[in-house]
């Protein structure tokens, strides 16, 4: 049943050359969505999630950046604020983009589409894009410490974490007369309030008028955005690998970036950001600092003392993993991205655990499963309850369910990918999984 749902899921929200991750919230092509959901369709359809993959890259920039959002023109303005005509961007493609970019986890995408199904004339046209995607972030982003760095909340995509309160208060608003549209399709209390969003936009506004090049007022280092970079490399280095190339540059700057964030951003059983306008930690109880969890090459003691973290103060053991530490004052378990639990965000982690603590890594599995199966595919969940928020027929929460229940089986019962790509094929209509619109 929750196969079914999910592959449904996917199925209604696909718009022909790409996933929309809300067909109401968010009814436009999102770029680390699309990653999740390239690595959910591996299982149904390769050659759809090849095409979500290369659908986004279309419309990257020349200097290699890839927006956080592609525009679909036949949505209209007032549908997602800020829309088009807030962002005045355009790719070489001609596609009507944002100007900021999300964490880059499209490599690892990437290369676990090529696992699922492989094709090397797939990974020879999409390496040199992903590489594009990191020498953007080196040349445009890196800081003097060798780490990459974000301009505004939305590019962390944990875009309403505690961990930027104090960043974001630096911020000046002429509260400008825009209008929010996402209050349309969820509650209040479930969403960022009126005052973070005229942040945003008098973020988003000034890096706009700077020609997309200049940090503004909020500029800080996150232990998310910058695992997501070094997994990208260790992901370029097996697509290098495969397509005859040679891997080693990619080995060598993730152990950089590695060492990098033990050096800057570590700090007593978690990684930090960093605030780059004032130089300190901004110490909070995020999620983010677990993420490293996905580098292999992280020091024995300090992957030893996250576990112990996420035990001690995100139920690891016990639940899917909270965004923010129910410990923590500033955790709300229903707000966006204050506290309830993101499969995304869950699934990063137990990629990390899988090969470090595999007891742990299954009961995120059947946590994962168990909030699904409790609330259906909601953007994310209460981790006390399950109780499922925002909004419904997420695609992300979909798709990367299908690639738990794929390694992990389902209520015990192992389910082998491959045939779980047999299944959820005949649950869709005939032909509908496997066409799509080439980019
Ligand atoms: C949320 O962000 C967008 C802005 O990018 C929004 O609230 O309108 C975040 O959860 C982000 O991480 C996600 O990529 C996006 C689409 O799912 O929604």
């Amino acid at each position: 049943m929750i196969l079914r749902d999910a592959v449904r899921v996917l199925i209604d929200n696909w718009d022909g050359g790409h996933t929309v991750p809300s067909r109401r919230l968010y009814p436009h092509q999102w770029s680390w969505d699309s990653a999740f959901i390239a690595i959910g369709n591996a299982h149904l359809s390769p050659r759809r999630a090849r095409t979500e993959l290369l659908s986004l890259f279309g419309a990257q920039w020349s200097d290699g950046r890839v927006p956080h959002i592609v525009f679909n023109p036949a949505v209209p303005e007032g549908a997602y604020f800020p829309g088009p005509e807030f962002w005045q961007a355009r790719s070489p493609s001609g596609a009507a983009t944002s100007g900021i970019v999300q964490p880059p986890v499209h490599a690892l995408a990437a290369w676990r589409v090529h696992q699922a199904e492989p094709d090397l004339a797939f990974l020879r046209r999409i390496y040199p894009k992903l590489v594009a995607q990191q020498e953007f972030l080196r040349t445009a982003r890196r800081s003097p410490e060798g780490l990459i760095s974000i301009v505004h909340p939305w590019e962390s995509g944990m875009d309403n974490s505690p961990a930027w309160d104090r960043p974001l208060s630096a911020v000046e608003t002429d509260a400008t007369g825009y209008r929010r549209r996402d209050l349309t399709h969820v509650s209040a209390e479930e969403r960022p309030t009126d005052r973070d969003y005229d942040r945003y936009t008098a973020l988003a506004t000034a890096y706009r008028d700077s020609g997309y090049r200049e940090p503004g007022a909020f500029h800080v280092e996150d232990p998310l955005f910058n695992a997501a970079y070094g997994a990208a490399e260790l992901a370029l280095a097996d697509i290098a690998a495969a397509c005859g190339l040679d891997p080693e540059p990619h080995r060598a700057e993730a152990a950089a970036i590695t060492a990098a964030m033990v050096e800057h951003l570590y700090d007593d059983g978690i990684f930090q950001s960093r605030d780059l306008r004032t130089g300190y930690l901004i110490r909070s109880s995020s999620a983010a600092g677990l993420v490293p969890l996905i580098l292999p090459g992280l020091p024995r003691e300090i992957a030893h003392a996250l576990i112990g973290t996420g035990l001690d103060h995100f139920g690891l053991k016990d639940g899917v993993l909270p965004s923010f530490a129910p410990t923590a004052p500033e955790f709300d378990p229903v707000r966006y991205w204050r506290g309830p639990s993101w499969i995304n965000l869950t699934w990063l982690v137990w990629q990390g655990l899988k090969d470090r603590r595999s007891d742990l890594a299954a009961s995120l599995a059947d946590n994962m499963i168990n909030a699904v199966v409790r609330s259906g595919f909601r953007e994310y969940f209460d981790p006390v309850t399950l109780r499922g928020h925002g909004s419904r027929d997420f695609s992300w929460s979909a798709a990367l369910i299908l690639d738990v229940v794929a390694e992990h089986g389902l209520h015990g019962v192992a389910s082998p990918a491959r045939e779980l790509g047999q299944q959820a094929g005949s649950f869709g209509k005939a032909g509908d999984i496997g066409d799509h619109v080439p980019a």
